[in-house]
C-alpha cells in the first residue's frame, strides 16, 4: 500500500540536501548537557570574559609546553599577566592553529571583534562593563544555546552556600549533582556528611549506604538535578567489590533510580599526570566499555549517560549502547573535542546508533566558550549528517525538509530534553 504521508511530502533534490542540513543545524537551539558554567546567581563561580578565555586550562598546557615555562612560574603570575603570557606564546610568537586557540578567534570574531586588530587590550575593553546577566544573554544568543547543565558540587563551600540561599535564578541553567568527592575520598567527605546530619562512616559501615542514598536523594531534590555524575579514571570496572563499587551500587545509583534521573559516567581521565599543571595536568587512558554494559544489565530500571575519553573506546561503547536502551551515549569529551575526532566519532555513532545519541556537549568552563565550542562542532556535525543523508538518498530515501528539521532537533536538543526530562 503506498504511504499516504509520503505521497503528500515534497522531497529535496540531492543538490538541496546539504544546504538544508546546514541551515537546520545552524539554526538549531542547543541543550548543552554538560558544562562547568554557573547561573549568575552563583556570583564569582561563573567565569567569563577574555582573560578567563585566554587562560583556559587547555591553553595553559599549550603555552607552557610551547615556552618551556615551569607551571609553578606560570601560576605565580596574576591572572592578567597569565593572559598576556598565553597571548604572546600562542597568538603572537606562533599562529593559533590549535583547536583551543582557534576557539578564542572564533568567539571574538562572533562577537564582532577583530582579534588581530584589537589585540588583547582591545578585546578587554569589549567585555569590561558587561553585567553577568547581559553577558549570559549575549553568549547564549551568539551560540544558540537554549539551556545549559551546570556541574554542581555540594562539597564546594562557595557553591553550597549559594544552594542554601535558594540556588538557581535563571531557568536556562539546570543542575547536575557531581559526586566525585564522595567516591574519591569517602573518609574526608563522610566527616562533612556527618556534620550535615547524615550518618555516613568513613569506611562505609553500618547505615552508611542508606544514609548516603538519603543525602544524594536530598540534593537531587534540592537542586532539581537533571542527573548525577562522576568522572572516572580508566580503571572503572563493573562489577566492583571495592568501596567505589559499593558507593555507586548501594547508594548513588539507587538514589538516581528513586528520583528517576540518570547517572552519568564520564570515563577515562588519568588525573594529574603532571600535577604542577593543576586542571591542565590531566591525561587520558583506555577504559572498559563492557563494564558499562554490565552496569546497565544489573540496573535495568536505572538510566545511564556515558561519554568516554579515549578514542579507542568509542566503537565498543557504541556497540554496547546498541544492546541497552538504558544507556545513552553523549558528547565528544575534552581531548576528543577536535574536529578530526568529532567527525569520525559522529559518523560512527550515526552508523551504529542512528539518531539515538547526543552528539556533543560543550564542557565550557568559561561562558564565552559556548560560542566556539558549538560553532566548531556544529560545522563538523552538519558535514557528517550531509554525507549520511546523501548516502540514504542514494539508497532510495530522499529526505523532506521537515524530516531534516525533526532529526536535527533531536540531536541538538530533543534527545537531551527527553533523557533529562527537561519538560518536567
Ligand atoms: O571532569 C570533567 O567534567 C571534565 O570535563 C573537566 O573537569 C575537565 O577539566 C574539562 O574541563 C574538560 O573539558
Ligand atoms: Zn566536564
Amino acid at each position: 500500500m503506498p504511504n499516504e504521508r509520503a505521497k503528500r511530502m515534497t522531497f529535496l533534490r540531492p543538490a538541496e540536501v546539504k544546504a538544508a542540513i546546514q541551515k537546520a543545524v545552524k539554526a538549531a537551539p542547543v541543550v548543552d548537557m554538560h558544562t562547568h558554567l554557573y547561573d549568575p546567581s552563583f556570583g564569582g563561580l561563573l567565569l567569563r570574559g577574555i582573560d578567563e578565555l585566554i587562560t583556559y586550562h587547555y591553553l595553559i598546557a599549550e603555552s607552557t609546553r610551547a615556552s618551556g615555562l615551569a607551571p609553578a612560574k606560570f601560576y605565580a603570575m596574576p591572572r592578567k599577566a597569565r593572559a598576556e603570557f598565553v597571548w604572546d606564546e600562542l597568538f603572537v610568537k606562533r599562529s593559533p592553529v590549535s583547536e583551543a586557540a582557534r576557539g578564542v578567534l572564533t568567539t571574538a570574531t562572533a562577537y564582532g571583534l577583530d582579534p588581530r586588530r584589537d589585540g588583547l587590550d582591545g578585546m578587554r575593553k569589549f567585555f569590561k562593563g558587561l553585567s553577568p546577566e547581559k553577558h549570559v544573554d549575549l553568549a547564549f544568543a551568539t551560540a544558540g544555546v537554549e539551556s545549559a547543565v551546570m556541574t554542581n558540587d555540594p562539597f564546594n563551600d562557595a557553591e553550597r552556600a549559594s544552594w542554601e540561599r535558594g540556588g538557581r535564578g535563571d531557568e536556562r541553567f539546570q543542575a547536575a549533582l557531581r559526586i566525585d568527592p564522595l567516591v574519591i575520598d569517602l573518609p574526608a567527605a563522610s566527616a562533612k556528611l556527618r556534620a550535615w546530619g547524615y550518618g555516613v562512616a568513613g569506611d562505609f559501615s553500618g547505615a552508611s549506604a542508606s544514609e548516603l542514598r538519603r543525602f544524594c536523594g536530598d540534593w537531587i531534590k534540592r537542586m532539581n538535578a537533571r542527573y548525577a555524575a562522576m568522572s572516572f579514571t580508566p580503571d572503572f570496572a563493573w562489577p566492583d567489590a571495592s568501596l567505589r563499587g559499593r558507593i555507586l551500587g548501594e547508594a548513588v545509583i539507587p538514589a538516581c533510580r528513586d528520583a528517576s534521573v540518570p547517572f552519568a559516567l564520564m570515563i577515562g581521565v588519568r588525573r594529574r599526570i603532571r600535577p604542577e599543571l593543576g586542571d591542565a595536568g590531566d591525561g587520558v587512558g583506555k577504559g572498559d566499555p563492557s563494564s558499562v554494559g554490565r552496569l546497565c544489565a544489573e540496573f535495568p530500571d536505572a538510566t545511564f549517560l556515558c561519554t568516554m575519553l579515549a578514542r579507542e573506546d568509542q566503537h565498543e561503547l557504541c556497540v554496547t549502547a546498541r544492546k541497552f536502551s538504558n544507556l545513552k551515549v553523549f558528547g565528544c569529551w575534552w581531548f576528543l573535542n577536535n574536529p578530526s575526532l568529532v567527525r569520525e566519532i559522529t559518523a560512527m555513532r550515526l552508523e551504529l546508533l542512528g539518531l539515538t545519541f547526543v552528539p556533543q556537549h560543550s564542557d565550557a568552563r568559561i561562558l564565552d566558550q559556548v560560542v566556539y565550542k558549538w560553532r566548531h562542532s556544529k560545522e563538523v556535525i552538519a558535514d557528517v549528517l550531509s554525507a549520511k543523508y546523501a548516502d540514504m538518498a542514494k539508497a532510495g530515501w530522499r529526505p523532506a525538509r521537515d524530516e531534516i528539521d525533526r532529526d536535527v532537533e533531536a540531536l541538538f536538543s530533543g534527545n537531551a530534553r527527553d533523557w533529562l526530562r527537561l519538560d518536567k
